[in-house]
């Protein structure tokens, strides 16, 4: 049985468990807890050189880095539902996506949740830029989305990675109607099955929302 250890209100962890409900693949949650006593966490720790998850374990194989978790899942149990196309020009455009996501929504969103969570006075400069940054990301996306052919039967890389990023990001500064392709397709992405799966499983989680939960999704 496939091994993820994560927790179920991490964004990072969602993106590996969208990859694994879209490939319809068995797997364990190996839940963090209290690193003082929650033995998941020794492999955590020893797996990539940040102490970081998801990482996934099956059998001999140790796999970190969320988009290689889905990319390996790609490879080793290939469905007839690819999450990264076979042609390499098409399998680039989906990666650039992955890092946009990534680097340009998610880490974003993730630096607003850190400065509530480790720093007691949570800067106004720190926050100020987290949403430019994001608007900016935002206005990106809209402009991408008026091309973007979502296939209509079918996850891909893209896909297990916009959903958690717009998630959370939306809940650090909200989508509005200004981006109207983009608040749509992330209500989109919230019904997909292997989406709220993890919505659901996370909701008992939102008290400790550092900015504090919004009463919506
Ligand atoms: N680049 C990593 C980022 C993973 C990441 O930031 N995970 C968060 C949880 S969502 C984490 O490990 N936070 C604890 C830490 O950074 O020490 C990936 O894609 O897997």
């Amino acid at each position: 049985m496939l091994k993820l250890y994560g927790h179920p209100f991490s964004s990072y962890t969602w993106k590996a468990q969208i990859a694994l409900h879209a490939l319809a693949l068995d797997y364990e949650l190996k839940e963090l807890g209290d690193p003082a006593t929650c033995e998941n966490w020794k492999v955590v720790n020893s797996a990539g050189p940040q102490g970081q998850f998801p990482v996934l374990v099956d059998g001999e194989n140790v796999i970190f880095e969320a988009s290689c978790v889905a990319e390996y899942l790609d490879i080793r149990y290939p469905g007839n539902r690819r999450l990264i196309p076979a042609d390499p020009a098409a399998a680039l455009g989906v990666r650039m996506l992955d890092r946009v996501f990534d680097n340009h929504v998610m880490n974003v969103m993730q630096r607003a949740v850190a400065e509530h969570l480790f720093n007691p006075e949570p800067s106004a400069d720190v926050m100020a830029d987290v949403r430019r940054r994001l608007h900016r990301s935002y206005a990106w996306l809209e402009g991408w989305l008026a091309h973007y052919d979502q296939p209509a039967d079918h996850l891909t890389l893209i896909e297990c990675a916009a959903a958690p990023s717009l998630f959370y990001a939306d809940w650090v500064e909200q989508i509005t109607d200004t981006y109207p392709r983009l608040k749509a397709w992330r209500a989109q992405l919230n019904a997909m099955p292997e989406v709220s799966r993890c919505i659901e499983a996370a909701r008992i989680f939102r008290p400790m929302f550092p900015l504090g939960a919004p009463d919506r999704d």
